[in-house]
């Protein structure tokens, strides 16, 4: 098990404009609140707060019809790509705070940057009831939340966000879990891409370890980093209210910890969003409360140590 003490810097991401609604920009607030920050001191690690991103919205890039509020989503977008990159490249682990999912846009592209630079291949899981793989010309909405996989991938035409020359992801190395609510044209995209997806079916009949086993002795085999992205519409909306896209059937609050505990145990994760949380619509703190269990098992805590075993 991996009980490394971890310089973690949390990066809050006041962002809700990449969402169809208000809210998710108190999910920063809404994390510390419920301890974030005491939660992995308490387990070993150092912890610095290094506050909320505030970009200006970039006036150079256009109002897009297709693709809403991409001015301040693109200003978070390069403001957090920078300061994810260089958490990272300082040996840090960046731990986001959002923030609608539009962020990972940012995140997961800082993250390519530093695995491009220490030459390691990035994989990301993708932990969601959605695929977020529209563009803005396959989008049903215009939110560009529904976006962010396809963007990092370079299959997202939105152009002029990042300079060109920045390492994309290999969609071959996005996994994604927990997957139940998919549009037309993502179905066909993500086969074509090759993305791996796991959907809920998966998980009931497959169990939620025997997926993760996989993917880690793929990330291991590969000498790759692990990005962690964790909406949380993940779980099932039960367990976690506090969420403007919920979808039924979602991950139970075990198999949620199954997750984080086994990443935990594989020492591979090199950073991690939790994304999503609206404390507008949740229950009396109950979502970020989960969503602060559920990092503190990725950061080590455990009911019982269990004996060393490969992933
Ligand atoms: N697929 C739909 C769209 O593109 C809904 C996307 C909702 N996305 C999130 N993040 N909540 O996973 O509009
Ligand atoms: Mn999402
Ligand atoms: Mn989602
Ligand atoms: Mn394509």
């Amino acid at each position: 098990m991996n009980t490394q003490p971890t310089s973690i810097t949390l990066i809050g991401v006041p962002l809700e404009e990449g969402s169809g609604r208000r809210g998710a920009a108190m999910g920063p607030t809404a994390l510390r609140i419920a301890g974030v920050e005491t939660t992995l001191t308490e387990l070993g690690h150092r912890v610095t707060d290094s506050g909320d991103l505030h970009p200006e919205p970039a006036s150079d890039l256009p109002e897009h019809p297709k693709a809403h509020h991409l001015k301040i989503v693109g200003a978070f977008t390069r403001a957090l790509e920078e300061r994810v990159h260089d958490v990272a490249i300082k040996g840090g682990f960046p731990l986001i705070l959002g923030g609608d999912h539009s962020l990972s846009m940012g995140s997961v592209s800082g993250m390519a940057r530093y695995a491009a630079a220490v030459g390691r291949p990035l994989f990301v899981l993708w932990l969601d009831a959605h695929s977020d793989f529209n563009s803005p010309a396959t989008s049903p909405s215009g939110n560009i939340h529904g976006m962010p996989v396809a963007f990092f991938c370079g299959q997202a035409e939105i152009a002029g966000i990042l300079p060109t020359d920045r390492p994309l992801v290999d969609p071959r190395h996005v996994y994604q879990v927990g997957i139940r609510s998919v549009d037309p044209h993502e179905r066909v995209e993500i086969h074509q891409h090759g993305v791996n997806v796991f959907d809920m079916r998966s998980i009931d009949e497959q169990g939620v370890a025997s997926i993760m086993r996989d993917i880690l002795t793929t990330v291991i085999n590969a000498n790759g980093l692990l990005h962690v992205s964790f909406d949380v519409d993940f779980l099932d909306p039960d367990v976690a209210p506090g969420v403007g896209t919920t979808v039924p059937g979602g991950a139970t609050f075990r198999e949620a910890h199954l997750v984080m505990e086994m990443l935990s145990d594989s020492g591979l994760v090199s950073s991690l969003d939790l994304v999503e949380l609206n404390p507008f619509l949740d229950d009396r703190g109950k979502s970020a409360r989960v969503l602060v269990e559920l990092t503190a098992s990725l950061f080590g805590r455990r009911i019982f140590d269990r004996p060393t075993r490969a992933a």
